[in-house]
């Protein structure tokens, strides 16, 4: 299957060895546990960047000039959770091995696993900015220490320190997982009555910060493509505004875009998800570089 590039990038602009920034499709959907698809959202995400415009207009900054090279498809979607673990953990530390930006696009979220790996091996103190409407703390769910119930378990287990944003949904089991501390509950978010919660992820960030956005975090009514959507969700902007001041104040070291299960109905959720990846790329470097 051939995927193609990134905003329909071509010659230098999406060659490997010219480009800062490298795209990683990972069309794995083996642990969902309601709505189908999100092996399908990679390919949904880069059909639909064609569409995104190259210049920011936040920014004022055109950030492909960088380069983003989109590979293909690093799994066949057969494999069990345990081994896309161990490929896409291969991928990105060879990615950042080479001085690449790695940016995953998902996948349902247990393909995140092998990223938080990855990163626990080359950043000493790195910490996880994640975006979600489930904690994904279970230790273990239907059988597996790898499904997508468990991904920030196991992140837990190579990063001390995790911050959780736009969750409403959770297991008992999980509260000797979770630091209330460090979780932004959306209906917090949306009463108003956090004050600057931004400024409080902000201050629980180490200066290396790895994103990973499930996409189920934005409310369903913007955002409805997706495998386990809840309501009372969090806004494009609230994703958007913390991202922007973390690439204000860290070292964004790679981000991760999964649970995006494209549907015919619902066309705008492949495109929200798609310009998501280039607004975020457009703050890491118009503010770190
Ligand atoms: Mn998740």
């Amino acid at each position: 299957m051939n995927y193609m590039n990134y905003m329909n990038l071509q010659g230098d602009l999406s060659d490997y060895s010219k480009s800062e920034i490298v795209l990683v499709p990972v069309p794995f959907d083996g642990t969902s546990t309601w709505i189908k698809g999100a092996d399908k959202g990679p390919k949904a995400m880069l059909e639909a960047s064609e569409k995104v415009e190259l210049y920011d207009i936040e920014t004022r900054s055109s950030i492909y000039k960088k380069g983003i090279h989109t590979m293909q498809p690093i799994c066949t979607g057969n494999e069990k959770s345990e081994e896309v673990a161990d490929i896409v953990q291969a991928t990105i530390t060879k990615l950042i091995d080479d001085g690449k930006f790695p940016v995953m696009m998902g996948g349902e979220h247990s393909v995140s696993i092998g990223a938080f790996r990855a990163m626990a091996s080359r950043y000493k103190d790195f910490s996880i900015l994640q975006f979600d409407a489930h904690t994904d703390m279970r230790d273990i769910y239907f059988g597996s220490k790898y499904n997508h119930g468990c991904v920030l378990a196991r992140g837990k287990e190579v990063c001390n320190h995790i911050t959780q944003v736009g969750i409403r949904s959770m297991g008992e089991e999980e509260l000797v997982n979770i630091d209330q501390n460090r979780v932004f509950y959306s209906f917090d978010i949306n009463s108003g009555r956090l004050g600057n919660w931004i400024e409080k992820v902000i201050e629980q960030l180490t200066d290396d910060v790895y994103i990973t956005v499930d996409v189920d975090a934005m409310d369903p009514a913007y955002l409805p493509a997706t495998g386990t959507p809840e309501p009372e969700g969090i806004r494009y902007r609230d994703i958007l505004d913390t991202v922007k001041a973390v690439a204000q104040t860290k070292h964004i070291i790679g981000f991760d875009v999964v649970e995006l299960a494209p549907s015919e109905e619902f066309k705008a959720s492949d495109f929200i998800v798609a310009k998501l990846i280039y607004q975020i790329l457009s703050y890491k470097y118009f503010y770190q570089h």
